[in-house]
């Protein structure tokens, strides 16, 4: 599934798409308990670790318990999405583009409903919350719907990654804030608005089990919805298997551009 092609892409600007990684019989039941959590089909109290709210109060839904938006590390609560995580293709792909053994970082869950227009994010960087050196952590965004401009596209900043330092980010609220695993809103990190050319944007649509892999590096930004239908994907990270992926405080420090003095 991963060529050469993939590989230079991914080497030059940072990402690459590897179209139907993922099929049907993947995709679907994964997408299905997406819609039944946030439909209220679960037995989690609030707060829960794993997952995220736009308001805990409201109950007033089919399953009867409050709406559940993304989740935070699925795999280590539901067998639905652990099997999905570890999918031998994904793990083959990640061997192939990281060049060597690989072991799971993190996981995450993108649900994006209708109702609130919401979920867009802006551009950062992985490594700056995941503090992991260049070139041994790669994401990959799964696309469990149609994805376009107006229903949850990922863009990107290609090349951005090239000289593999990390920029400041700052702290903003989301349109409409979600509840986080203690109970309360809680704030996102991106790169100023004014650094970014957005004229150099590749933003790209796709379909179901479409697998977008970027380094931690390159800048990235994720649409809202304003689709009318509720659209969802799935963040899978691998990194290398060794023991000395995290930088230490210094070395982040020292590949940091814009931080405050
Ligand atoms: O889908 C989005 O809004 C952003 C996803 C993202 O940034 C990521 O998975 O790292």
């Amino acid at each position: 599934m991963v060529t050469e092609e993939h590989k230079q892409q991914l080497d030059r600007d940072g990402y690459c798409v590897v179209r139907g990684l993922f099929d049907e019989a993947e995709t679907g039941p994964v997408r299905a308990r997406m819609e039944e959590l946030w439909n209220g089909y679960h037995d989690y109290g609030w707060p829960h670790r794993h997952l995220q709210t736009w308001d805990p109060e409201d109950r007033d839904t089919p399953g009867g318990n409050y709406r559940s938006g993304s989740l935070q590390l699925p795999s280590r609560i539901e067998a639905v999405f652990d099997d999905f995580t570890g999918n031998p293709k994904l793990v083959g792909a990640m061997e192939a583009l990281l060049a060597g053994p690989v072991k799971r970082y993190t996981d995450q869950t993108i649900f994006k409903p209708s109702v609130f227009k919401a979920g867009r994010s802006f551009y950062h960087q992985d490594s700056f919350y995941w503090k992991l050196r260049p070139k041994v952590c790669l994401n990959c965004w799964i696309a469990l719907d149609e994805v376009a401009p107006d229903a949850i596209a990922l863009g990107f900043l290609p090349g951005t990654h090239a000289r593999w330092r990390i920029q400041f980010h700052e702290q903003y609220w989301d349109q409409v804030p979600q509840h986080g695993r203690d109970g309360k809103t809680y704030q996102r990190k991106r790169i100023a608005l004014d650094l970014v050319d957005d004229s150099q944007e590749d933003l790209i649509s796709g379909g179901p089990g479409d697998a977008y892999f970027f380094t931690n590096y390159v800048w990235h930004r994720g649409e809202p919805n304003l689709s009318g239908v509720n659209r969802a994907a799935y963040a899978i990270a691998y990194q290398l298997d060794r023991d000395d992926n995290l930088l230490s405080e210094e070395e982040f420090d020292a590949l940091m551009d814009g931080a405050p003095q």
